[in-house]
């Protein structure tokens, strides 16, 4: 038995293999292809949000969404999130700046980040760690009291919500995700969202060489499009949805339930008013009151075929280039919280109720 974190959710076959028919039929297999305009028409109204950018990943999107919003200089990011937030910013020369978090949310600490700002700082870039928002009023009120943009990772957050809106259309614009591991995807792929009109249109042109008509290049851009085939899989994916989001919730209640008296070992939780997709099933394992360090108990699951993830361990500061760049960044509650997160299958990781059983029988010690 394996049971992995990440495992892609695999829509109707046949819906997909049609659709692939079609494309090739057509012979239109990229360039804002109908299936790509189709989902981007698709997914902005099911996000609630204006504009959707569809991008080959988010990676490239999060750069793009910096090079739109003309960040130079130094932009603030937590530390604790994938190492491709800074990868994005540090890639076209911006210095990222590491934040530390909020250990109840495990997201960016406002009251921290308002220290890091100098006067070479352009912008902040909120993750939404595990899907859940970012402070986004307190952001907001930072970023404009200092002339400052804002911008979300929001790769972990498809379909949530802050304060009941849509968190695809928080100021000023975010990336989300659409790789294969995540709740919603297009095997690879992305997109940039945003309510204002005028960031759309730069995105947009800014993702297919700022070309303006055939001949006319308006600006600096790169190739950032989305294929027909992976908007393929998107709209076969979006149709399946409801599915994945009831599949990832009963796990993760199955998970909340079999957790509940195990000492030492607490699960992170969704605050019930928001939408969550409930994609990740993360536990923070406390050694002074759990018999086995988060290292012990990784490994003792590991053993047994439960692909446990320490995900985002040792932090993007203790990751090269920045560790050797930024070597003196000291980032107490992101090294705790480095040393305790366990991500553990969820959603469609797990076939068999057997399957969980077994997860909670090894962690059981
Ligand atoms: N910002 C944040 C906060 C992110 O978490 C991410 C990506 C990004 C930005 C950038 O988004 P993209 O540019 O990728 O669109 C994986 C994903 O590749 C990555 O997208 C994701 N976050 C990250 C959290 O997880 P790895 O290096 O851990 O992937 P890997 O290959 O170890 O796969 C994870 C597990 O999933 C494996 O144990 C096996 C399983 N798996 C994976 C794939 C690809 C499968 O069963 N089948 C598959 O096809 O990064």
């Amino acid at each position: 038995m394996e049971l992995y974190v990440g495992r892609p959710n695999v829509p109707d076959v046949k819906g997909f293999t049609d659709r692939a028919e079609e494309i090739l039929k057509n012979r239109r297999l990229t360039n804002n292809g109908p299936m790509v305009r189709e989902l981007e028409a698709r997914l902005s109204d099911y996000l609630d949000v204006k504009h959707v950018v569809c991008v080959c990943n988010a990676t490239i999107g999060l750069s793009v969404a910096a090079k739109v919003l003309d960040l130079r200089g130094e932009v603030i990011l937590p530390s604790f999130t994938f190492i491709a937030s800074a990868h994005a910013l540090a890639w076209q020369g911006i210095t990222p700046v590491f934040c530390d978090i909020d250990p109840r949310t495990h997201n960016i600490d406002p009251a921290r980040l308002e220290k890091l700002i100098t006067p070479k700082t352009t912008g902040i870039m909120g993750v939404h760690i595990w899907g859940r928002a970012c402070p986004h009023d307190e952001l907001l009120s930072i970023a404009r009291k200092h002339n400052l943009k804002l911008f979300y990772d929001a790769a972990h957050a498809f379909d949530a919500t802050y304060q009941s809106r849509p968190i695809a259309a928080l100021e000023d614009l975010s990336a989300l995700s659409f790789h294969a591991t995540k709740s919603f995807h297009t095997f690879e792929g992305g997109a940039i969202v945003t309510n204002d009109e005028e960031l759309a249109r730069k995105a947009r042109l800014m993702i297919n060489y700022s070309f303006e008509g055939a001949d006319t290049v308006t600006g600096l851009g790169l190739n950032a499009k989305m294929s027909e085939i992976h908007a393929a899989m998107g709209l076969c994916n979006l149709d399946a949805y409801p599915t994945v989001l009831k599949r990832n919730r009963e796990v993760y209640e199955l998970y909340r339930k079999g957790l509940a008296d195990i000492a030492g070992i607490s699960l992170i939780e969704y605050p019930e008013k928001e939408k969550n997709n409930h994609h990740y099933v993360v536990i923070e394992v406390d050694h002074d009151g759990y018999a086995l360090s988060r290292d012990e108990l990784y490994r003792r699951l590991q053993e047994s075929g439960i692909m446990a993830r320490r995900y985002f361990y040792p932090g993007c500061h203790k990751s090269q280039p920045y560790a050797s760049q930024y070597p003196n960044t000291n980032l107490p509650l992101t090294d705790r919280l480095c040393a305790r997160a366990l991500v553990l299958p969820g959603g469609s990781g797990i076939d068999r109720v057997g399957q969980m059983t077994e997860i909670l029988r090894m962690i059981k010690v």
